[in-house]
């Protein structure tokens, strides 16, 4: 079965899903796009022979899509999201899966009425070998439990328009979300330390801070959230154990050995680091699809992080006092 997949967003992040979708996957093609600059849809459809829509309902409504993948901006996501349930559609959609908790509950009030788990949250890199292969060492249990995560999310620069908020609720949710997937528990609080800023950013941006947050268990996590580092998109984690620690393997793509040393290439993106993360993502939601199931984190894991980076924001806001993360019990739908 090919499943027909329809794209809210011809933005980058979206056309880059356009083309693993075309060139590197199996199982699927595009036959719609949609996105609220008529041009930006037909440009990006065009090469698949795809259907442009100025509409995200029309898309998410339209026979010729079985499932939708949303790479939209946070405020945009959840109507759609809402629309898609309603519409009994499977739909993959970019995190944050909503900019506040209440959206998010929405969104899980609309899947538990279908009676059925039909979103997955963009979270790529629960599908990254590398995280993987950290959360099996920690799962083995031969080093004990878990004590320390420290993580590093830096960024070469990002545009005017990208504001401290975003770097908690664009960036630092990366590590919200694999923190809880790599420890399997929740985050109970959060704070955020502010060091000297940068001279290399806005004016604007507080740039570099640190969430540090605190797990029901006591794990202790440090995540340098770091925009402006102009050297290269450099991702970095190493979780400590009782008797041993795993760390994240750099980007391995080549080396190059010369007169200043030997050395492997930066990635400068996103969209370059996790490359393999996002098509084997892509890939296991086409085929889960194809099964009529769910795979990936879901709509709690998006409420769950949505939460964090709340709490998170307050701290910004209160000088950086610890803030406890409030959130529902979790439904047995979910469990
Ligand atoms: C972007 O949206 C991402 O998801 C990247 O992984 C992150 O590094 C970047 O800071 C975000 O803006």
């Amino acid at each position: 079965m090919t499943i027909r997949i329809g794209l809210i967003g011809a933005g980058g992040m979206g056309r880059a899903h356009l083309a693993r979708i075309a060139n590197d996957l199996s199982g699927a093609v595009i036959t719609a796009v949609a996105d609220i600059n008529h041009d930006a849809a037909v440009s990006a459809a065009e090469p698949y022979g795809a259907k442009a829509y100025d509409s995200s309902e029309a898309l998410i409504n339209a026979p010729e899509v079985d499932a939708v993948v949303i790479a939209t901006f946070g405020k945009a996501h959840a109507p759609d999201v809402i629309r898609c349930i309603e519409a009994g559609k499977y739909v993959l959609c970019e995190k944050p899966l909503a900019t506040t908790a209440e959206d998010c509950l929405r969104i899980m009030e609309a899947e538990r009425k279908a009676g059925k788990r039909l979103v997955t949250v963009g979270f790529m890199r629960r599908f990254d070998a590398g995280y993987q292969e950290m959360k099996a060492v920690l799962d083995s249990g031969e080093h004990g439990y878990a004590t320390l995560v420290h993580c590093r999310h830096r960024n070469p620069s990002v545009p005017e328009g990208y504001t401290t908020r975003n770097m908690i609720d664009d960036t630092a949710i990366h590590e919200i979300d694999i923190c809880r997937y790599l420890l399997g528990e929740e985050i109970a609080s959060v704070r955020i330390d502010t060091p000297r800023a940068t001279s290399r950013r806005f004016e604007h941006l507080q740039d570099p801070l640190v969430l540090v947050a605190t797990t029901a268990s006591g794990v202790l996590i440090d995540d340098e959230v770091n925009v402006n580092i102009q050297f290269g998109y450099s991702i970095e984690c190493e979780l400590v154990m009782e008797a041993g620690t795993v760390r994240l393997g750099d980007q391995e793509k080549v080396h190059v050995r010369d007169v200043h040393g030997n050395r492997n290439a930066m990635c400068q993106s996103h969209i370059d680091r996790f490359q393999t993360a996002f098509n084997t993502e892509f890939q296991s939601w086409i085929n889960a699809v194809a099964r009529d199931e769910h795979t990936g984190s879901t709509s709690w894991d998006g409420y769950a992080a949505t939460c964090v980076v709340d709490a998170a924001l307050e701290s910004l806001g209160n000088g950086g006092r610890e803030v406890s993360v409030s959130m529902i019990d979790k439904p047995t739908f979910y469990a």
